[in-house]
């Protein structure tokens, strides 16, 4: 198993849809489970192949406490969505320190497929809801804060910068 080096935003593979996967070999095996390594190590409770800069349909997402819950999801549709909205703090491995509040249906349902290419049904709430439909936008090529008015899309950007030259700055003062 393996550590994977995350994609940070603005990279160009965090904006690109990614294609289905229609092989279901040990090489996707390998790469889900290095995956959940990566996403236990952040920590995060969900992680997209893009952000790993694998440009496929394969998802991890494990929102339980214990960490012993890991769910895979090939594939992930969503088959219906609640009328219903909720409004959630989100956060994003690829802009770490950024969070903000985003609208999401409460509920959704999805069809995806198993490491077997065996296909299931997850109904989703709370915060498996949250997770799961972030991890879909970003098979689409889309991060959170797309879903932010301009300004507050340009505002985070602009924080996240900011953040990045003050860690490199110190860094080098470390090192001095
Ligand atoms: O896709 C990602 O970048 C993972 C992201 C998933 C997510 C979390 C919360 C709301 C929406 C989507 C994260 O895991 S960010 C880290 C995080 O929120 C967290 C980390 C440890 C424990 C609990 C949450
Ligand atoms: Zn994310």
């Amino acid at each position: 198993m393996a550590i994977l080096p995350i994609v940070q935003y603005p990279d160009p593979r965090l904006s690109t849809k990614a294609e289905p996967v229609t092989v279901f070999d040990d090489a996707l095996k390998q790469l889900a489970a290095d995956m959940a390594e990566t996403m236990y190590d952040a920590p995060g409770v969900g992680l997209a192949a893009n952000q790993i800069g694998q440009l496929i349909r394969l998802v991890v997402i494990d929102i339980s406490e214990e960490k012993n819950a890991l769910r895979v999801l090939v594939n992930p549709q969503i088959i219906s969505r609640s009328e219903e909205v909720k409004e959630c703090e989100e956060g994003c491995l690829s802009l770490p320190g950024i969070y903000e509040k985003v609208k999401r249906p409460s509920l959704v349902t999805v069809r995806a497929q198993d490491l077997e290419g065996r296909e299931f049904t997850l109904e989703c709430d709370e915060l498996l809801s949250v997770c799961v439909q972030h991890e879909i936008d970003h098979l689409d090529g889309k991060v959170f804060i797309d879903h932010l008015s301009a300004l507050k899309k340009a505002r985070s950007a602009a924080k996240l910068a900011k953040k990045r030259k003050e860690e490199a700055r110190a860094r080098k003062n470390k090192e001095a």
